[in-house]
Order: structure tokens, then sequence, then C-alpha cells
């Protein structure tokens, strides 16, 4: 394993383990579910995984309510297992990143329980952001702050006595209560967190809710639209994200992870604009963030192209590579995104009526992996993207977990994480000895199964194997030689320059001729080494990508 800087040029697997692989037959995923898979992602070829929250929590939001940060939860195994997870992964030259959850605990964290049972005004209340009420009697929020799931960002409490308290700030889930981070002990709790899985051999951590965490002080109301709503102007972030205190907590952390061997890192998930990353990216801050502009861009030459310039342009501007990001346990799968009509709004909630074109989508979603694996920096996957999972549209609505689905019209994040079908011929597709599966699996999980596409010339996983091992072969990922976009191409075709390999797409609904002499190389006598779709030679398939040698023969398959 390359130790200097690894994460510049990673692939990063996102493990939800939740849905992965169960191992225990309860029909959730657990740790040694991942374990027992882990040789499947090394053969796969990425670098890393990242694994979303495994910790002891009641699973109000899939685990991002953490009711212990330095314990398993039961339903995913033990502490044990957790080593034994790290520890494999090691062996096999995979590294491990660790979710950790810094905005709000789960309403059961012990310090929580103590903060509503002790005294108002009391030392336990002020490590949570409790404020009283407004209104005659304190019986309207402290302020008009809305959460992220679905009504106010307050919930107000009962003493113990049984008369009503003040309320605490949730900006998530009323589950979900907001640590107050103007407090040192809670600095405190989370050093000691992140001490304690760098202890245990984590390679590294991703921020949840990386912008949050501060509050304006005095807790002022957001000024809202004519809907009443929190005004949230294009290109900003709510009232409650993106204050500068934040940025004081990563410089913290950075010397707690550089004290270790082996170059721990963090990535950020801050959904900030673009003008403040470099406010939280650096040799004293954080090492990435998620670049959320590329899974946001629609189908086509000129946003593919902003979607690319931008990134690598604030890269230099921060000194750090950028990451590349098409799908995670938020947000529509790619392979339905890039189905919908170009009116969806991409990036955000599916609406309950709309349909995608599951073929158009997944062959548009195989050409968008193959340009995003060309591309310099990271690159996070996000687990069943390698298999062309749709995005589930067809989960009761009883069955269905994620609080986010409690808005009107909004299904909510369930259909990215149905559990993986490993087996075309075994119950629950091979994800649970049992055949038990916490959500219900769609038929078509079946010839998109692992079994059902390995070793299948074509298939998605085989596209996936042979685009990450070539791009870690010719260091694709590695930024010199930058990226030089051809222009004078064919109508609707996106053509980038990567040194050794120049990659096409073509974003039109007909095949296209391989431009002659485009650039310096005749791209219509270059050995194609990667293709999104099947297509007669010297042509670009339409709505699919290409990869074609420009820089001599090909190395040898090592
Ligand atoms: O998912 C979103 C929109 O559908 C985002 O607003 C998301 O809630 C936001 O990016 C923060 O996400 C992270 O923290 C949440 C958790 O529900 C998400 O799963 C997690 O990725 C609260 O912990």
């Amino acid at each position: 394993v390359p130790t200097q800087q690894w994460w510049r040029d990673a692939v990063v697997y996102q493990v939800y383990p939740r849905s992965f692989a169960d191992s225990d037959g309860d029909g959730m995923g657990d740790l040694p579910g991942v374990t027992a898979r882990l040789p499947y992602l090394r053969d796969l070829g990425v670098d890393a995984i990242w694994l979303s929250p495994f910790y002891t929590s009641p699973q109000h939001d899939g685990g991002y309510d953490v009711a212990d940060y330095t314990d398993v939860d039961p339903r995913f195994g033990t502490l044990t297992d957790a080593d034994e997870l790290i520890a494999r992964a090691h062996e096999l030259g995979l590294r491990v990143i660790v979710d950790i959850v810094p905005n709000h605990s789960s309403d059961q964290h012990e310090l929580f329980q103590q903060a509503l049972a002790a005294e108002p005004g009391s030392p336990e209340r002020d490590l949570y952001v409790f404020a009283e009420g407004t209104g005659e009697e304190g019986e309207l929020p402290p302020n008009n702050w809305t959460s992220i799931f679905h009504g106010p960002a307050w919930t107000r409490i009962t003493e113990a006595d049984g008369t009503p308290g003040p309320w605490y700030l949730h900006i998530f889930d009323t589950t979900q209560p907001d640590w107050n981070w103007n407090d040192p002990r809670v600095h405190q709790l989370f050093e000691d967190v992140l001490r304690f899985w760098l202890d245990r051999g984590a390679d590294g951590f991703r921020v949840d809710v990386a912008h949050g965490m501060v509050k304006p002080d005095g807790l002022p109301d957001a000024s809202v639209n004519a809907e009443g709503l929190i005004d949230i102007p294009e290109g900003e972030v709510p009232i409650y994200f993106d204050n500068d205190g934040v940025l004081d907590i990563y410089r913290r952390w950075r010397p707690i992870l550089d004290s270790y061997e082996g170059d721990r890192m963090l990535v950020l998930e801050a959904w900030i604009p673009e003008h403040r990353l470099p406010l939280y990216i650096g040799e004293d801050k954080a090492h990435q963030s998620f670049n959320f502009g590329f899974l946001q861009a629609r189908w086509g030459v000129a946003t593919m192209r902003a979607a690319i310039e931008k990134p690598l342009e604030l890269a230099d501007a921060v000194g750090s590579p950028t990451t590349w990001v098409l799908s995670n346990h938020d947000v529509i799968r790619h392979a339905s995104r890039y189905g919908f009509a170009p009116d969806h709004r991409f990036g955000e909630g599916l609406r309950r009526d709309e349909v995608p074109d599951a073929e158009l989508g997944l062959r548009r979603a195989r050409a968008a992996t193959v340009l995003m694996l060309s591309l310099p920096g990271a690159a996070y996957l996000y687990q069943g993207e390698e298999l062309g999972l749709p995005e589930v549209r067809e989960i009761p609505d009883e069955l269905r977990e994620d609080p986010s689905h409690l808005r009107a019209g909004v299904p909510g994040r369930d259909g990215c994480r149905v559990p993986l079908p490993w087996r075309r011929d075994a119950p629950a597709f091979g994800f649970s000895p049992t055949g038990k599966s916490w959500l219900p699996q769609p038929e078509v999980f079946g010839e998109l199964a692992v079994d059902a596409q390995d070793g299948v010339a074509g298939s998605t996983l085989e596209m996936y194997r042979t685009a990450l091992h070539l791009r870690s072969e010719l260091g694709l990922g590695r930024p010199d030689g930058g990226v030089e976009f051809l222009e004078d191409l064919p109508p609707g075709v996106l053509g980038v320059d990567r040194g050794d390999v120049t990659v096409l797409v073509n974003t039109t609904d007909a095949a296209v001729d391989l431009p002659r002499g485009a650039g310096s190389a005749d791209l219509a006598a270059a050995e194609l080494l990667v293709a999104s779709a099947p297509g007669r030679p010297g042509t670009i398939p339409a709505d699919a990508a290409v990869w074609l040698s420009t820089r001599g023969p090909a190395p040898e398959q090592a």
C-alpha cells in the first residue's frame, strides 16, 4: 500500500452496512457480512472503503442517529467484528474510512438522556442546544428554523414535574438533537472519538454534515420566503450551516490525525458554496470534501464540462485534488437519475410521480462513470452502482424507514438503500442466508446480481472492473498531466485528453464516427480501452463513453 497521501487519487467504495451483506440472517447487513465480501471489493479494484455508521443507534435515520460513538450496534456486530474488519481490509491492501456524526446525536445518547433528566440551566443541558420558547408561555419555538427532513427544527420537552420546559434544536429528525459546540466538553468528546477509531486502525473519517455544528450567535430567525419557508437564495446555505466557527473544529482535529502514522484523513460532507471550500481544505484543516457538482450536472456537453472545469480550478486554489461522486445513500441512484425527463431537479428528492426511463438511465450512468473514472482526484463509489442498480420505487410506505419520507410528496431515500443482490437464484438474492431483507428487493435485482454479471463481457460489473484496473495502472487519478478538453468535436461530443488516454462522451442519441485527427492524435486509429456500451469499430455509440489509448500501446495487464 503506498503511503504518500493515498487519498489524493483513491477510489473509495461506500458501504452502507445495513444493506451490503447479512451474515446472521436477521435481514439486515452487518460487519461480518462486509468482512466476508472484502475480497470482492479488492478484486473490483478500489483502494478504500467508507463505512456508513454502524454505531449503537435506534436507527431512526439509518444509524446517523448515534447513541454511542464508540461501540457497535448489536444489529451490526461487536467491536471485535469492527477490529476484524479493519485488520482484514488492511491485509488485503484496502484502507478503511469510518463515518463520524458530530452535528447531532441520537436522543438515546446517554448525555442527552442526562440532559433531559437534569435541572433547567444545568451543565448537563449545556451539552445540547436548549432554548426558551417564545410567545406568552414559551409555547412557540425559539426561532423559525425548520428541519432538513420535515417540520420545525425545535421540539419542546416536558420537565420531570410535568411542566412544559424549553425546546431543543434538531436540524434533522426530532430524535437527532444538535450538540452545543460552544461547550468545550463537546470538543473533548469528539476528539476522544477520533482517537478511539484512529487507535483501532481507521485510516480516516467521513464527516457528516461537516458544515453544521456551529450555530450563529443568538440563534436569530432566518429570513423567510412568501410561503413562510426558510429562504435559501441560490448558491447559499440555510442559516444554521457554514458558520465560520466550524473551521476551528478542523484546525483542532488535523493535528490529532497527523499525530498518527499512515496518512489518516478527513473527507467532508459539506454542501457549501464553492467559494467557501478553500476555508475548509488545507494542510491545517480537512484533506478533501465531496464535490457534489458533478453529481448534480445534467447530461450534456456544456453542463458536464463545467462540472469538471470548476472543481479542477478550485483544486488548484486549495492545493488538494478534487473528488468525484455520482451516487451515495442520500441521492437517487444515478442509473435512474439519468433516465429522468430533462426538467427533473438533479440530485434532489424523487417525486412520487416520476418514472425514469431505466434503459436510458443505465446507459448514461455507465457513460458518466467511465468519464468520472478518467478524471484526476479521488472517486467515491456507492455500493451497488457497480451493478447498475436502479433506484427502487416500489417500496410500500409502511416499510419505508427514512424520516425524510414524512415530507409531503417525497418518498424519501430508501430507494437507494435496498439490500444488494449477490446471487441471482438465491433467496433475497444472496443478501441474507435466511432470505430476509429489511427492504424488499425488486425482481430486476436478479439479473443485476453479482453472479449474473461476474465474468460476463460488457456487464456493468466488468466495465467497472476494467475501468478501475486501468485507472490505477495508468495513474489516471493523479493530478499531473491535467485535463485538456478537445475542441472541434462533432456536436454533442465531449472530449477529454488525459495523456495516455483520451475520453470521448457521445451525449447524443445516435452513434458518431470517431473524429480523425482531433487534437494531436488520430482517434479513429487509437486502441479502444474501455467502452460504456458495445458499438461498431470507429464509432462512439449513442449515449456512451469510451477511453482510447493515445500514447502508444497500452501497458501489460498486471
Ligand atoms: O439527503 C439530503 C437530501 O435528500 C441531504 O439534505 C442530507 O440530509 C444532508 O446531506 C446531510 O446528510 C447526512 O446527514 C444526515 C443523514 O440523514 C444523511 O444520511 C447523511 O448523509 C443527518 O445525519
